[in-house]
């Protein structure tokens, strides 16, 4: 069983779409949980308003692209049983092992009032992940390091006071495209890009993304020809058009011989890929009750699950009833 999470940090985009939710509702397992880490996007400086709003859309966007409602839920739905769970898991974890994360030191250091969750949220990212037993947890290499923290937070409880977790492996996702921000191919399309001209948003309506696609930065080559190294905007238009078709970029770009065509067939690939899962989402936020029952069925559900790890968690470690 796996478990993934995204975070609402911002609109979900393209390559939030391409990259991971399209795979999750085409290779997801009966047993796969997919969550909206929005207790996650509180490390950093926040507007609480956004956030709500940003996490009902995510919950929404990730059911209107096709992944069933019954394996969805909001992390801060289960705020009881994780806060419990990192609690432990934090009385388990030494200071040393939580202030080597990269992550932490990456973001962190030399910047003014550093909260403290962002020191420990891969503690909850830890408890996230042993709540539902998950045996593995996709991720890029960037979290990798969290993954590793919870084997060892899991291994580590289970010698010392009992077997009740799952020791969790990561998984790589197969290796697809990073979609880039179409300003700047240098940079991967981000949900916290400063400005939102190189990134396309699943809720964009098909003009916008039409103007976005358009002002893409390619380069002053002539023809079409799939090379990242020397033309990245060319090839992260191509690797986008081959991921909204689930084709290869070479094959995809003896098509087009200039970029004008070729900005115009990725246009209408990715206003079709996106337009069911916009219309659909909307039909969800246009309907606050049919979100909300989805919502509480699927932390119900969650909770239930866990529950029973988390009982005998509290139990070993004395603590609890
Ligand atoms: N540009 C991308 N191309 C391919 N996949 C991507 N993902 C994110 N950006 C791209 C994948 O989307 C999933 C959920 O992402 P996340 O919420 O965990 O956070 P992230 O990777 O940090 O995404 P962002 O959009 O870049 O957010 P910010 O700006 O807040 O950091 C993951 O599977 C991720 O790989």
């Amino acid at each position: 069983m796996r478990i993934s999470g995204i975070t609402p940090s911002g609109h979900t985009h393209l390559g939030n779409h391409l990259g991971a939710i399209q795979r999750w509702v085409a290779d997801g397992g009966p047993d796969d949980l997919y969550f909206v880490s929005d207790l996650h996007a509180m490390t950093t400086t926040h507007n609480p308003g956004k956030l709500r709003g940003r996490t009902s859309e995510m919950l929404a966007v990730l059911v209107a692209a096709g992944i069933p409602a019954e394996r969805v839920f909001v992390q801060s739905d289960l705020s009881r049983e994780l806060g419990a769970l990192t609690w432990i898991l934090e009385c388990t974890c030494s200071y040393g092992e939580a202030a080597r994360m990269i992550q932490f030191k990456e973001k962190g250091s030399g910047q003014p009032g550093v909260r403290l969750s962002l020191l420990t949220y891969p503690v909850l990212m830890a408890a996230d992940i042993l709540l539902q037993g998950a045996a593995e947890v996709p991720v890029g290499e960037d979290q990798n390091q969290h993954v590793e923290l919870a084997r060892a937070l899991a291994r580590r409880f289970n010698s010392t006071y009992g077997e009740v977790f799952t020791v969790p492996r990561s998984v790589l996702p197969p290796t697809g495209a990073r979609v880039r921000d179409l300003s700047d191919p240098a940079r991967k399309m981000s949900k916290s890009a400063r400005d939102a001209a190189g990134v396309v948003f699943v809720l964009d309506e098909p003009d916008l993304i039409r103007r976005k696609v358009r002002r893409a930065v390619t380069d002053g080559f002539s023809g079409v020809a799939y090379a990242p190294e020397e033309r990245p905007g060319v090839a992260n238009l191509l690797e986008i058009l081959a991921g909204c078709r689930g084709a290869r970029p070479a094959d995809v770009a003896v098509e087009f011989s200039s970029y004008g065509e070729l900005k115009e067939a990725v246009a209408e690939a990715v206003i079709e890929t996106l337009r069911p899962i916009r219309e659909r989402t909307q039909e969800l936020l246009a309907d606050p009750a049919e979100l909300a029952r989805i919502r509480k069925e699927g932390a119900s559900r969650a909770a239930e699950r866990g529950e029973h790890r988390l009982t005998s968690a509290m139990r070993l470690i004395g603590a609890g009833m």
